[in-house]
């Protein structure tokens, strides 16, 4: 694994834990972790249960005896490492958004295009797929349901930059993670819409806009907080996403990405109204799915709230007894399970670095429509 931030935390519990709960078709060790500060890596690799660490990338993919590289950097390195590790023969996991750009992305995704050839799987780390309550709001929709759709809502709402004053981190700075709350948590979102409704954003009008221009530096600390330094940097990303966007069959949907949300956490949320019922996810109350039946009897209709807790639901059955609760780092484990599942059986695993592109080219053209009045904008 490449990285050792908040993502690389998150990922070494999923593949420490996946195949002490499922039964996976190979077992994952975790052979090395890479990290550019030989102190930093030894320490995380000590706490996240890595065998050894290096500094060096380049090396570490060259070694015969690693087959797949996870990779949870910031995105100004993503298709450097991918491309490379691809090219050298191994399985790719990596973090979203696939790059910083499209024409980033669209060198990732042909060349793991050519590495399918080779039996070389990659995929993308839209992890809140594997939520087992989104999984299983995409059957309800795909058996029908809901019915027709007919109209999406996304948000992802967090507010951990709602404090002016709180320091820059690489998040805030374009070169290095491509765009703000758009790429971020935005994202997230346009993979949740597009993976639960079955279909792909087709054109958008957005505005973007940076609420705080300028912000103390990082003084120490990483990730998501840390102390402030005296200079101040600025910040050359979004701090708030708004877009409309128009699926390929015609369906509106309105999307929300922001980090200024007071008081909201977590709040990916999606809803999606049918002709004859609707579904309604928050990842704050990740375990349960909102699902309303129109065809019921009036005098008992309204959202009910499903637990998602049952042996019948998805990925559910390999953890605790029925009625017993997950949380965010088990899509971790739920998106090991399915990478390496998928590897060994020789399928493509989706998201696919191909499904990665076209987020990046809904996020681009979003960016695009900014610029341009919010003009509508083909994907
Ligand atoms: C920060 O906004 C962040 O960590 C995102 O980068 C992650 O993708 C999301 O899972 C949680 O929030």
């Amino acid at each position: 694994m490449v990285g050792n931030g908040f993502m690389g935390a998150a990922h070494s519990q999923g593949w420490r834990v996946a195949p002490r709960f499922f039964e996976l078709a190979a077992t994952p060790e975790t052979t090395v972790l890479v990290g550019r500060d030989e102190h930093r890596v030894a320490a995380a690799a000590d706490n996240w249960g890595w065998h050894e660490t290096s500094t060096s990338w380049r090396d570490t993919i060259a070694r015969d005896d690693i087959d797949v590289v996870d990779i949870v950097t910031p995105g100004d390195s993503h298709a450097e490492i991918a491309i490379a590790a691809l090219e050298a023969g191994k399985h790719v996991l990596c973090e979203k958004p696939l790059a910083n750009t499209v024409a980033e992305a669209e060198a990732m995704a042909a060349a793991a295009e050519r590495a399918t050839e080779q039996g070389i799987r990659a995929m993308v780390g839209f992890t809140y797929r594997r939520v087992p309550a989104v999984t299983f709001a995409r059957d309800l929709v795909a058996a029908g349901r809901i019915g027709q759709v007919r109209q999406v809502r996304a948000v992802y709402l967090q507010d951990w930059l709602r404090d002016a004053e709180s320091p820059m981190t690489w998040r805030l700075d374009k070169t290095r993670a491509g765009s703000g709350a758009l790429g971020d948590i935005g994202a997230h979102a346009v993979d949740l819409a597009q993976f639960v409704t079955g279909r792909q954003l087709a054109s958008v009008s957005g505005v973007l806009e940076t609420l705080v221009a300028e912000r103390p530096l990082l003084a120490e600390g990483r990730g998501l907080s840390g102390t402030a330094a005296a200079e101040r940097g600025q910040v050359t990303v979004d701090d708030v996403a708004l877009f409309t966007g128009r699926f390929d069959d015609g369906v509106l949907g309105s999307f929300e990405a922001t980090r200024f949300s007071t008081g909201r956490k977590n709040a990916l949320r999606l809803e999606v109204s049918g002709s004859d019922g609707a579904i309604a996810f928050n990842l704050e109350d990740l375990n349960s799915l909102q699902f309303y039946d129109a065809t019921a009897d009036p005098a008992v209709q309204g959202f009910t709230k499903v637990l998602v807790t049952e042996p019948e639901h998805p990925y559910v059955s390999a953890w605790w007894p029925a009625g017993h609760m997950l949380g965010y780092e088990h899509g971790f484990s739920h998106q090991a399970r399915d990478f390496v599942d998928a590897i060994v059986r020789g399928e493509q695993p989706r998201p696919s670095f191909a499904d990665g592109l076209q987020v990046q080219r809904v996020l681009d053209a979003v960016e695009t429509s900014s610029g341009a009045g919010s003009a509508w904008t083909a994907v």
